[in-house]
């Protein structure tokens, strides 16, 4: 009898619990493959997900979490946009019994107030740009601009971190430029323009970091309006790994990007699985790798893989 009331347990799985997940919003195509696969390992494990769209706002997420509280759900996602401001909230959904997973981002918080976090190194995603761009350089000088993520977010934070560690033991790579493109394509574009003006027209400009794919993709745009090549005259590195800036390395517009898996949901539904069928506790803090690809990868493939994956 035991072994059966135990198979059946493992055999229920999540079908037919109710999840909210709280996400950002849809400002990169990371965030848009991290929602669809999500709602896909979701669908296949009978989860009945609850989403909602903040629209990159920290007072929507509050909202959906304290209605989802509210409607009594099993469990609790959310990807949070900014690292502090949480406690209140999630003090709530702790006293309400529900397991809260972050996902992709961290947060400023007492580590009780959530069951566990799925997300990368993100100290280490800059780090590896930052090595890797030292190595592509040599001795040259380089001077590099960069384009930060959104403000007061942990990749934002943490990349910037990273990458000055990666170029710390490289005193002819240095920052000279440093501002927010929000991790969109739009207002990367924006920023780079404003560098490469305030640069004259850009040409002692060697690189752009960018805490993403999409606001280095909108770089590369503003890069080519100004004349110049992007990933030739200005090298371009960034995080992510979308199929888009696999399209920039097969153009030679792109030199290298760390990967994050947009699958989050899997390991953060298999602790919650575990948590709530039996009683396991995961570990604190789950990180995916940072894999570090540049053209010589097979970009044509890495991009083809992708698009087939659906991100
Ligand atoms: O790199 C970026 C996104 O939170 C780590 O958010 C994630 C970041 C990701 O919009 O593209």
């Amino acid at each position: 009898l035991a072994v059966l009331l135990c198979s059946s347990a493992l055999a229920q799985g999540l079908s037919g619990k109710v999840v909210g997940f709280s996400q950002i919003g849809s400002e990169s195509g990371w965030r848009a493959a991290e929602t669809s696969v999500t709602k896909a390992e979701a669908e296949r494990l009978g989860i009945d997900l609850k989403f909602a769209d903040a629209q990159q706002k920290q007072e929507n997420q509050i909202k959906a979490i304290r209605g989802f509280i509210a409607q009594g759900v099993d469990a609790i996602l959310v990807a949070p946009v900014v690292a502090t401001g949480w406690e209140e909230v999630l003090t709530e959904a702790k006293e309400a019994s529900i397991p809260v997973v972050l996902l992709d981002r961290g947060i400023e918080a007492p580590e009780d107030l959530y069951l566990t976090s799925v997300a990368s190194d993100q100290v280490k995603e800059g780090r590896v740009a930052g090595e890797w761009l030292v190595g592509a350089v040599g001795d040259k000088e380089c001077k590099v601009v960069e384009l930060q993520g959104t403000v007061g977010s942990s990749p934002a934070i943490n990349r910037k971190q990273g990458f000055e560690e990666g170029i710390a033991g490289a005193a002819n790579v240095s920052i000279i430029r440093s501002q927010t493109g929000d991790f969109t394509r739009s207002k990367g574009k924006e920023v780079m323009e404003g560098f490469i003006k305030a640069e004259g027209g850009g040409a002692g400009i060697c690189a752009v970091y960018s805490h993403n794919d999409d606001m280095a993709v909108g770089a590369i745009q503003a890069i080519k309006d100004a004349g110049l090549k992007p990933g030739t005259d200005i090298l371009v590195v960034s995080i992510d790994a979308v199929p888009d800036i696999f399209a920039a390395m097969v153009a030679g517009e792109a030199n290298a990007t760390v990967e994050l898996t947009p699958n989050m949901a899997g390991p953060a539904f298999a602790a919650l699985d575990a948590y709530l069928n039996g009683g396991t506790v995961p570990e604190k803090f789950i990180i995916t790798e940072s894999k570090l690809y540049t053209p010589a990868d097979d970009p044509q493939g890495e991009y083809d893989r992708r698009k087939g994956l659906g991100y």
